[in-house]
């Protein structure tokens, strides 16, 4: 979808790592609002890719480290002006990109987030796992709106939006998902702008989380910590 007063491009882009059971869904919502799309495929080990390639978009493997490097690697990959990330399992809204881009176009923002806590989320409770991941974000965001006297909700939604120029000003570093958070923080450190809109997630489509608590949990202390306060 172009904004033809803008003119600015806009790539989605979908990293995805054994996602067979919802890709396909994925991409035939998305494609309405895309001028390009990029499949980042993590090796996957069942149908991701060939589901892909058969719908017509480009397939980019990513480097085997993560979703972070995903991330990084679209940077470059994608073509847009605008990019737009959003998961392959089927858990966000996708009619939600043009209010997602709407702050882009309208250059009132520089990242976009889809916020959960203001749009709800079915996957943010149910269990101790989650109610660790929950409270974990509450406590990374509060951090974050004190340090820059911002309110915001959502540091961590992959389901989000950025000007490729300034994405590429960030020198991304995670390799893993704690690039959510890494991208929200520099943005504010470096002086852009920041702000989310409401957006519901709901259950992935199918199979499990990539994300292991038990793996992840220092990293997300050591690059909250580093890149907000160091
Ligand atoms: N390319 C790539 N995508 C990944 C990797 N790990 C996870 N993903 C994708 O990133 C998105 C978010 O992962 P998910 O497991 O749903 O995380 P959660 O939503 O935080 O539980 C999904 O579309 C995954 O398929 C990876 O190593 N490489
Ligand atoms: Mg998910």
């Amino acid at each position: 979808m172009s904004d033809s007063e803008n003119k600015l491009i806009t790539s989605i882009v979908i990293p995805a790592k054994d996602e067979a059971a919802t890709i396909g869904g994925v991409l035939d919502d998305v494609i309405q609002y895309a001028d390009e799309i990029l499949v980042i495929d993590g090796h996957s080990k069942d149908q991701t890719r060939s589901i892909a390639n058969s719908k017509g978009v480009r397939v980019v493997l990513d480097g085997g480290l993560g979703k972070g490097e995903a991330v990084r690697l679209a940077l470059n990959e994608a073509k847009g002006d605008i990019l737009v990330f959003i998961d392959a399992d089927g858990s966000h809204e996708a009619s939600d990109i043009p209010k997602l881009i709407a702050p882009l176009l309208a250059n009132n923002a520089d990242l976009v987030t889809a916020s959960r806590p203001r749009g709800g989320s079915d996957e943010m409770t149910g269990d101790f796992d989650r109610f660790i991941r929950w409270l974990g974000q509450q406590i990374i965001m509060l951090a974050i709106n004190y340090r820059f006297g911002v309110r915001l909700t959502d540091s961590q939604n992959g389901f989000r939006a950025i000007r490729r120029s300034i994405a590429l000003k960030l020198d991304l570093k995670e390799n893993t998902t704690t690039i959510e958070q890494e991208m929200l923080i520099k943005i504010l450190r470096l002086g852009y702008r920041a702000t989310e809109v409401p957006s519901h997630e709901y259950e992935r489509g199918a199979g499990r989380s990539k994300i292991s608590l038990k793996r992840a949990w220092l990293r997300y202390i050591y690059s909250w910590l580093r890149y907000l306060y160091f």
